[in-house]
């Protein structure tokens, strides 16, 4: 696959999720990767259903490689992978490690930040998932502890999600994990990084403007 490169979001949302909404991984991969792209977006307003046909939770973010459509940013990131060495070694044993962990991401510890986090932000600072969100965090905190990158000493798109899972604010905020805080420093210090956010914080603030004209 080698067609165009859209990434679709959302047309505006409100402050409080700007520099997190996930294009922001897609973004990040390909700029990364040297690959161009678009960005195009569906509205803010009725988004639970205004492109189930394109994601069917009513989510973003969603990529089109040419006649190519795909959800979920994980799944996204490997098949962008695919196209760039620069994202993910070419080797059996390094792509199988770079999958083995954008799923550890997404699955162990994504699983349990985003629910611990929503607890939190409704009011249950204190919730019956902190335990478990410490439980992951320290155990993660002990790999970054001992190696650099996730997989083959070299940055792959496994490093470019678990940042990003890894530097949610309320979770970086918990602090005493040395080797997770440089880990995420490291990562959201690359030039590709800081692009693709400042283009997202760029998109919405645009968006502010063009619905404050009359
Ligand atoms: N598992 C999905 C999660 C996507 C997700 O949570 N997207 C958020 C924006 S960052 C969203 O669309 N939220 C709107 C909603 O759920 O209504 C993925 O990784 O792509």
């Amino acid at each position: 696959m080698t067609g165009k490169l859209t990434i679709w979001t959302l047309d505006w949302v409100p402050e409080g999720p700007r520099g997190f909404v996930r294009d922001l991984r897609l973004r990040w991969a390909a700029e990364e990767a040297g690959l161009s792209y678009d960005v195009r977006t569906v509205p803010f307003e009725d988004r639970e259903t205004n492109h189930l046909d394109r994601q069917p939770f009513g989510q973003v973010p969603y990529l089109a490689d040419g006649d190519l459509a795909l959800f979920e940013s994980g799944a996204c990131l490997i098949h962008l992978a695919r196209r760039s060495e620069n994202l993910m070694p070419r080797d059996a044993g390094g792509e199988a490690q770079t999958l083995q962990w954008v799923i550890a991401a997404l699955n162990s510890i994504e699983m349990v930040s985003v629910p611990w986090w929503f607890l939190k932000m409704s009011g249950q600072a204190d919730n019956a998932l902190a335990g478990w969100m410490e439980k992951r965090l320290a155990q993660v905190e002990t790999v970054l502890g001992q190696r650099e990158w996730l997989v083959g000493g070299r940055f792959t798109v496994a490093d470019l999600i678990m940042a990003d899972v890894l530097r949610v604010p309320d979770v970086r905020a918990r602090g005493g994990r040395p080797a997770s805080e440089a880990y995420v420093a490291r990562l959201t210090a690359r030039p590709a990084f800081r692009k693709a956010h400042a283009d997202q914080i760029a998109h919405f603030a645009a968006a502010d403007k063009a619905r404050a004209k009359p």
